[in-house]
């Protein structure tokens, strides 16, 4: 057990320890954190979030007061072995709680939105990553091939399922699963997405690597009709996230900046829930280390995705 401030923010962590974390800062800061959950895996562990958000009244531009909050969904760890985007998540999350009410762009953009925040998506793969296999990347389901476990959760969404870019070979690693939402984890994401689409209008996917911020479409290289409003998002937050420390990042829509990847966790928010501003971004870093990003670039990492991710909120507001 740990304080809310003793907490390794530059080591990575188990399930439990980031489950433990998520309890701390609730009891830290009761009256801006609190849990959810969005149902059990495959293996019975809790999917468990934290979601933050301030009493205050969100307000337009013109500083007259909204009712209903937009909100936002973050999520790390939907691949068991990117190690780095729980951390960033974490590390994020906690310079959103510890500097509210300190710095007045985190006050703002905290009392703008509500915050759902959900560390590791692929908690069974993520325990595997840490018992068994650093590499495993899929859930942990049974499939008809006895030796061979798992289907891809970000191939696995039912918009364009297995059309391309993923695979019906259960022992593949990009394996769509065997019907559109086969894997309890993605029916679980997507309830509660689909229950929260009223509010909801900024959906981040966070994976690693490569340095990349990406929206719709992975099935085709072809882009949505939204793609400027989005991609411009993209612009400014590779911009400010730059200007941190000179690491540079490529944006643009998902078929064409990395490949053709259909079933994806983004094609949905954004084409079945109308989540405007959907992003897909490959953390650090671009192959180096690659998966085993080394303990001494997780604040580094997560201080420059914050000011992208803070860069983004602001273009999002003013849209
Ligand atoms: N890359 C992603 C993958 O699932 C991606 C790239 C992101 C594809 C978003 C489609 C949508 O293959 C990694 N490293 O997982
Ligand atoms: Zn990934």
């Amino acid at each position: 057990t740990f304080n809310a401030d003793d907490f390794a923010y530059d080591k990575y962590h188990t399930l439990e320890d980031i489950h433990a974390w998520i309890d701390k800062m609730v009891q830290t800061y009761p009256t801006l954190a609190s849990t959810f959950t969005v149902g059990q895996s495959y293996e019975k562990r809790d999917m468990k979030g934290l979601k933050i958000s301030s009493s205050k009244l969100a307000t337009k531009r013109d500083g007259t007061p909204v009712n209903q909050k937009k909100a936002v969904w973050w999520d790390g760890g939907i691949h068991a072995r990117e190690w780095i985007s729980p951390a960033t998540n974490i590390f994020i999350a906690h310079t959103l709680l510890s500097n509210y009410s300190k710095d007045p762009t985190i006050t703002h953009l905290v009392d703008q939105f509500d915050y759902y925040i959900l560390p590791v998506f692929n908690v069974d793969g993520y325990a595997y990553t840490w018992s068994k296999d650093r590499l495993w990347r899929k859930t942990r389901s049974k499939t008809i091939i006895p030796l061979c476990f798992g289907a891809d959760p970000n191939r696995n969404w039912d918009y364009k399922w297995c059309e391309g870019g993923a695979s019906r070979d259960p022992c593949s690693d990009t394996y769509c699963g065997g019907k559109p939402f086969s894997e309890i984890e993605t029916v679980q994401v997507s309830k509660f997405i689909g229950a929260h689409n009223d509010t909801i209008v900024h959906y981040i996917n966070f994976h690693s690597y490569s340095q990349l911020w990406m929206t719709p479409w992975g099935y085709t290289t072809k882009k949505p009709d939204q793609f400027k409003l989005q991609d411009d998002g993209s612009a400014a937050a590779v911009d400010a996230l730059g200007a941190v420390f000179g690491t540079q990042y490529v944006h643009g829509n998902i078929g064409a900046t990395i490949y053709v990847a259909s079933g994806n966790t983004v094609d949905w928010t954004s084409g079945t829930a109308n989540v405007t501003f959907s992003y897909a971004v490959e953390l650090r870093d671009t192959g180096e280390y690659g998966f085993l990003l080394p303990e001494d670039q997780i604040i580094p990492t997560g201080q420059e995705t914050l000011a992208g991710e803070l860069a983004l909120l602001k273009y999002i507001e003013g849209h």
